[in-house]
């Protein structure tokens, strides 16, 4: 039951997360609410929110609480239709979801991921390379965009055409975790392609041997999973493996160019660009939030959350907080062990791609610490509002050419 002399202990806040201008900076945001208490209520979507390390790990390890199956956005989908089917990895509870979760996870460990390194590590130094020669690049769209859609979007084994939807159809599916505010209303406006393509590109005959794609339709063969379900399943893997490692290298260059001394470290010693890549996905988390819902009436710090309400869970802000971090948890530091951080998620959830995206981060920041004696910004970075994905638009920056 809940006991209403306790539910009015929850600090009220009227901050709206999903303006703009909090999205692209939200820290100020998340520190009121880590300090006005472990949990405390939304009351503009009537949501509760944790945004302490503490409340966000015990929810993220407890599924059967904190359900997924409503949808991990503001959306209940029990009132409201999904925009799309939903997600049988996202947006699912075991059992269902565990019996789907096994042949993915197997598709991506990091065995798999290792034998990925020489494929993608090419592609690293090679569109490094370039950039070094030109001196001058936009860190987004000519790197962080670039690499993650042509060595993971080759991975799945997806058609060379038509790769240019991939980010709009990743920026609509994580605005719409969101409101129907104006940055989910642009996203979706002309998307009718978008889907499409997407749509077509999950099938069977769109997919090229030997990828993840491809291997995802043979469990079908191995009645692992159903012919039904292949295609929502390498859907997940093009809505959820682009414009996350494409903001998780834009952010990661944001913190090197923002932090000269850091980057002098990383250069000094290349093999930092692992923990550098791990420290700007606490400091700078791509996923800034998701929600769960309550199948039960919980307690949570003294105050009670009923069943059937929707729980924000701000990643961005637990991967911050003092209490788990300590003092300088704002500051990027490439010897932090950042292990811990919830970027990824946690328990039963937790991120399948993510030896894939480390891979990623490690070869991008090596490659660039091997070559360049400097990384700076040259003009003032671009922030790109989105209800989820904390990532820029622009990066202008410069860099010096020196090998270490
Ligand atoms: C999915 C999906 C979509 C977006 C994100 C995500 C972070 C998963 O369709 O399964 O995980």
């Amino acid at each position: 039951m809940v006991d209403s002399a306790r539910v009015i202990d929850v600090p009220v806040l009227d901050d709206d997360p999903f303006d703009p201008a909090v999205l692209v900076d939200p820290y100020a945001f998340y520190e009121r609410m880590r300090e006005a208490g472990p949990v405390v209520f939304l009351e503009r979507y009537g949501v509760w929110a944790f945004a302490r390390h503490t409340e966000v790990a015990e929810a993220l390890g407890d599924w059967e609480t904190y359900s997924s199956a409503a949808g991990v956005g503001l959306a209940d989908f029990r009132k409201e239709a999904p925009w799309r089917p939903p997600s049988l990895l996202l947006e699912a509870d075991p059992p269902g979801h565990s019996v789907v979760r096994k042949p993915m996870l197997h598709l991506m460990t990091p065995k798999v991921a290792e034998t990925l390194r020489p494929a993608f590590s090419a592609a690293a130094e090679e569109l490094v390379d370039t950039l070094v020669n030109r001196g001058e690049f936009d860190g987004v769209t000519d790197l962080a965009e670039v690499y993650p859609i042509h060595v993971f979007a080759d991975a799945i084994g997806l058609p060379e055409d038509g790769r240019h939807h991939l980010l709009p159809y990743a920026t609509m599916t994580f605005n719409a975790f969101g409101p129907a505010n104006a940055l989910r209303d642009e996203a979706f406006a002309g998307s009718e392609p978008v889907i499409e393509w997407a749509t077509a590109a999950c099938q069977r005959d769109a997919l090229s041997p030997g990828g993840f794609g491809a291997q995802i339709w043979e469990a079908v063969d191995r009645d692992e999973i159903t012919a039904e379900e292949a295609p929502l399943l390498v859907r997940s893997l093009l809505a959820a493996g682009l414009d996350t490692t494409v903001g998780a290298l834009g952010n990661a260059l944001f913190c090197l160019a923002t932090n000269p001394d850091q980057y002098e470290l990383l250069h000094a010693d290349p093999k930092l660009a692992k923990p550098a890549f791990e420290e700007a996905m606490r400091l700078e988390s791509p996923i800034q939030a998701f929600f769960r819902t309550t199948s039960r009436p919980v307690e949570v710090g003294g105050a009670e959350i009923p069943a059937d309400a929707k729980v924000i869970l701000f990643f961005g802000s637990a991967n911050r907080d003092p209490l788990r971090w300590g003092e300088h948890a704002d500051r990027y530091d490439v010897h932090h062990r950042a292990a811990g951080h919830v970027a990824f998620g946690a328990g039963v959830h937790v991120c399948i791609g993510q030896f894939i995206a480390r891979l990623e981060g490690e070869l991008v920041l090596s490659a660039l610490a091997r070559r360049a004696a400097t990384l700076r910004l040259t003009d003032d970075p671009v922030p790109k509002p989105n209800n989820t994905l904390k990532a820029f638009r622009h990066l202008p920056l410069r860099i010096t050419a020196g090998g270490t």
